[in-house]
């Protein structure tokens, strides 16, 4: 889109104009500073705020924009006062005092997202749910490329999505977290999904009816509505007038799985797709998210044989269900991306033995004893770690043998001497790792690096 069609839009949508906005950027991350570009590329003039005192992508700003007004350190209500738009990074609260403060003033959030909607013209997917966005969104991407569309991925996934526009892209897959959502209104999909909801930072929203209600907004607009129909928060979002397609690993469904001659396979309808074991991603939860993929692509019409050619060799990502290594007949896995209840709950139960569990982590406020069944039922011992390694075991009133590590190294060393020939050792924190990581990458490396030492 050329620059005064984007002025149009930025107008009509968001009411954003060069010559009567005043703009502040809040927050200077990835996203702060993808939206800083964006807004000196077309010409506005605005402020950026960020409340640590060196916030990460300083000295790029004065790269680009030397004379930008940056304030930074603990908020002040002054750098608010004559905003109209406040465009708020994700990794913070909007229940700010100097945001709210703004907002009753009748300044107008936005998100990055939103000046993204106004930029393109091309179609864009939106991938959010509480477990499996990544996997969704990367697969897709796979698929669109093999069959020839130009497509740029990105969003929560890692790339802000300003930074994916470009002229050639015929196709956007954009990945969507909760607190992008809880900040967008324009971007309307032509096909979105909400892959399942399970209770994800509960620090950040006020319960479970809240953080649904953010993820629905995925939905915005009229485009195709691809649903999980095994999860019933996501089937409540339901709208007759729209186009939907479900997907399901337990019933009927618009793609689902049955057994024909002893053969599990992935159907569309009434056709068979492929078999379930053809699939390179492994596990029950990854299935769905297979199904997922198959559904978004098939509405932008990507052709089916060559999205089941995708299956059949994406292997999935690192740090969900890795496979690091096998020592004396234990098989050692790295999920440490398994930031919450949900993705390790998918995770043990895809077992059919009893595996030696490490976990724990910073809880994000949530709710813990979802895990005791699964870990009764599926889990041999547990190996606990970080802040909230206590809640963990209150929560699972003595399921199982509980040990706690002050490192991963020390789990590692610990699980070692549990597991047994035939068992599996399980990475698997239902936590996040910012407590005692940079992050889950961080974490899941050190993971394998100690488990390849311990093969050596
Ligand atoms: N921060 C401050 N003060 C500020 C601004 C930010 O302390 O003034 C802190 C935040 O509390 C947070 C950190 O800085 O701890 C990063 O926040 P940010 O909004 O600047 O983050 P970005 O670097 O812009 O990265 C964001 C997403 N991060 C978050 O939502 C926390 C990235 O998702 C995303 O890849 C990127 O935009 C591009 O779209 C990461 C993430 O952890 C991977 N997402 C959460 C998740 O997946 O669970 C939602
Ligand atoms: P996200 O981007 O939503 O965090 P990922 O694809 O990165 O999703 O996977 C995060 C964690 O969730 C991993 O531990 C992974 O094994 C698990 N997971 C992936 N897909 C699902 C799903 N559909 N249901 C439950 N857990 C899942």
């Amino acid at each position: 889109m050329d620059k005064a069609a984007i002025k149009q839009k930025l107008q009509e949508i968001l009411g954003l104009t060069v010559e009567h906005s005043n703009v502040v950027v809040v927050g200077l991350g990835k996203t702060g500073f993808s939206v800083a570009r964006f807004l000196f590329d077309n010409g506005f003039k605005f402020a950026v705020v960020d409340n640590r005192l060196k916030p990460p992508f300083m000295d790029e700003l004065l790269n680009k924009i030397p004379d930008i007004p940056v304030v930074t350190g603990a908020f002040e209500a002054s750098a608010f006062s004559k905003s109209t738009h406040l465009i708020v990074s994700p990794g913070l609260s909007l229940d700010e005092k100097v945001i709210q403060q703004a907002v009753i003033r009748g300044a107008v959030i936005l998100s990055d997202i939103d000046l993204f909607a106004c930029t393109v013209n091309q179609p864009v997917i939106a991938v959010t749910g509480s477990n499996g966005k990544s996997t969704v969104t990367v697969l897709l991407g796979e698929m669109a490329k093999a069959a020839g569309k130009k497509t740029a991925i990105g969003g929560n996934l890692g790339t802000p999505a300003l930074e994916l526009v470009k002229e050639k892209i015929e196709l956007y897959v954009l990945e969507l977290s909760s607190f992008q959502l809880e900040r967008t209104s324009a971007l309307k999909a032509v096909a979105a999904t909400v892959l399942n909801v399970t209770p994800d930072h509960m620090d950040r929203h006020a319960g479970i009816n809240e953080y649904a209600e953010l993820k629905k907004r995925v939905f915005n607009g009229t485009g195709v509505m691809v649903l999980n129909a095994d999860d019933a928060i996501v089937m409540s979002m339901q709208d007759m007038a729209r186009e939907t397609v479900t997907f399901s690993i337990d019933k009927e469904a618009d793609y689902h799985v049955e057994w024909f001659q002893g053969v599990e396979y992935l159907l569309h309808g009434e056709r068979q797709l492929l078999p379930v074991t053809a699939l390179a991603l492994q596990g029950r939860h990854n299935i769905a998210n297979a199904m997922a993929a198959l559904a978004l692509g098939h509405a932008v019409k990507l052709q089916e044989h060559i999205m089941c050619a995708t299956l059949r060799s994406f292997p999935g990502l690192e740090h969900r269900m890795q496979r690091v290594a096998e020592i004396n007949g234990v098989i050692w896995v790295n999920d440490s991306k398994a930031t919450n209840v949900g993705a390790s709950i998918a995770a043990l139960q895809g077992y059919q033995h009893r595996v030696v569990l490490i976990a724990g982590g910073d809880a994000k406020g949530a709710d813990m004893r979802g895990l005791a069944e699964v870990v009764k039922n599926n889990v041999k011992a547990i190996i606990l770690m970080g802040t909230d390694a206590n809640l963990i075991d209150r929560s699972l009133k003595g399921a199982v043998p509980v040990r706690k590590a002050d490192t991963i190294e020390q789990a590692v060393t610990i699980a070692a001497t549990l597991a047994v020939v035939g068992e599996s050792v399980l990475l698997s924190p239902a936590c996040a790792s910012i407590d005692q990581y940079e992050n889950y990458q961080e974490r899941g490396e050190k993971f394998s690096a100690a488990v390849r030492k311990l093969a050596a």
